[in-house]
């Protein structure tokens, strides 16, 4: 397909907290490009001002658009589900803003951005409401590898058909989400024993306007992904437009706090890892 595409990528490694800031916007440069004082910019500069409170004011997730015809802008602003308000608001703002400073021309962009839970910020001259976006995708992994693969990859793949066929099954159970906004519709996250490295942690994220079809697609696509280009690497992270990715051999971004939804675990925690066992942020190449 040749998409060109452009990524920076802002990362904080705060090691002796162990939440671990990751964000990485990506500009589409297929998607087309605006002038600088267009009703385009202006129109996204409005959208960025009520962004987060649109957000938060829509428990977590909130889609719309401003402007019409060639200038109109849409827009998608995420949280993860359970971010207090505050924070999502916070996190939305710093993400819209940050796409606002880097894709300075680009019409399409996302950005996955923080630390002690993830959102999602995308910009769009077409209208993002259930329509399926894989591509650009951003991946991220880890430089040290595993040992022992065989064992490691039946855990792995055990895990990761469990949390799609959790996360993409859209038949819940209505009285025991009802507390939970839509950004909880796709949402999984779990743990399961390995040995050597005692957990493997993943977790999972699509937005909810997407069919749960569309949804399996995607996180099956960035399985894939790892699996053709990063296969035996201890960590990875993929980001689409539409679905979230990570899996680690560390609790990364606090993500792991309370996990509801399988049975307890009862597993010795993760060491604090060093730096090289760290997934790596790394600029990917233009
Ligand atoms: C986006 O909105 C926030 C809050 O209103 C503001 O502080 C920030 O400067 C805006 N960003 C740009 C690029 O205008
Ligand atoms: C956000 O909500 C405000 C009203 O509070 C509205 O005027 C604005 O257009 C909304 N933003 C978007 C992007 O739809
Ligand atoms: C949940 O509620 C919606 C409407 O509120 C309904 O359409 C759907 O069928 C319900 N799902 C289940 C599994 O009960
Ligand atoms: C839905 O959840 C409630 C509370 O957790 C439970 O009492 C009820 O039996 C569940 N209903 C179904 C159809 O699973
Ligand atoms: C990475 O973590 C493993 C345990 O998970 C440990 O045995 C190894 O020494 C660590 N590597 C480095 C470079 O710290
Ligand atoms: C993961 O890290 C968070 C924050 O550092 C901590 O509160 C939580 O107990 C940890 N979870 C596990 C399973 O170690
Ligand atoms: C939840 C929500 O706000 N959904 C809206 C997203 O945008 C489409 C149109 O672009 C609306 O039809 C949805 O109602």
């Amino acid at each position: 397909m040749g998409k060109k595409i452009s990524v920076s990528i802002l990362c904080f490694l705060l090691i002796s907290f162990s939440p671990i800031f990751v964000s990485a916007q990506t500009c589409d440069e297929a998607a087309g490009t605006f002038k600088p004082n267009s009703p385009y910019e202006n129109n996204r500069l409005l959208i960025n001002s009520t962004l987060a409170f649109n957000v938060t004011a829509h428990a977590g997730y909130f889609n719309g658009s401003i402007g019409v015809g060639l200038d109109r802008v849409y827009a998608l602003g995420m949280c993860a589900p359970g971010a207090e308000p505050q924070a999502c608001s916070y996190c939305i703002q710093e993400a819209s803003d940050r796409i606002l400073n880097t894709c300075l021309n680009q019409k399409d962009a996302f950005v996955w951005s923080g630390d002690e839970f993830i959102c999602l910020v995308r910009y769009s001259s077409k209208s993002l409401y259930g329509v399926l976006a894989l591509e650009p995708n951003t991946p991220f992994h880890n430089v040290m590898d595993v040992g022992n693969q065989k064992e490691f990859d039946s855990v792995w793949d055990g895990l990761m058909l469990r949390m799609i066929t959790r996360v993409s099954s859209s038949v819940r159970n209505n009285s025991s989400t009802s507390s939970l906004s839509l950004s909880g519709k796709y949402y999984a996250k779990d743990v399961a024993p390995v040995p050597v490295y005692g957990n493997l942690l993943m977790l999972m994220q699509c937005t909810p306007d997407i069919s749960s079809k569309d949804c399996i697609l995607c996180l099956e696509t960035s399985a894939d992904y790892y699996k053709k280009l990063f296969h035996g690497k201890r960590g990875t992270i993929i980001l689409r437009p539409s679905c979230f990715f990570r899996w680690e051999l560390y609790n990364f971004s606090g993500a792991f706090d309370n996990i509801n939804d399988p049975p307890p675990l009862s597993l010795p925690p993760p060491k604090s890892p060093s730096v090289a066992n760290l997934t790596n942020i790394a600029k990917k190449g233009k």
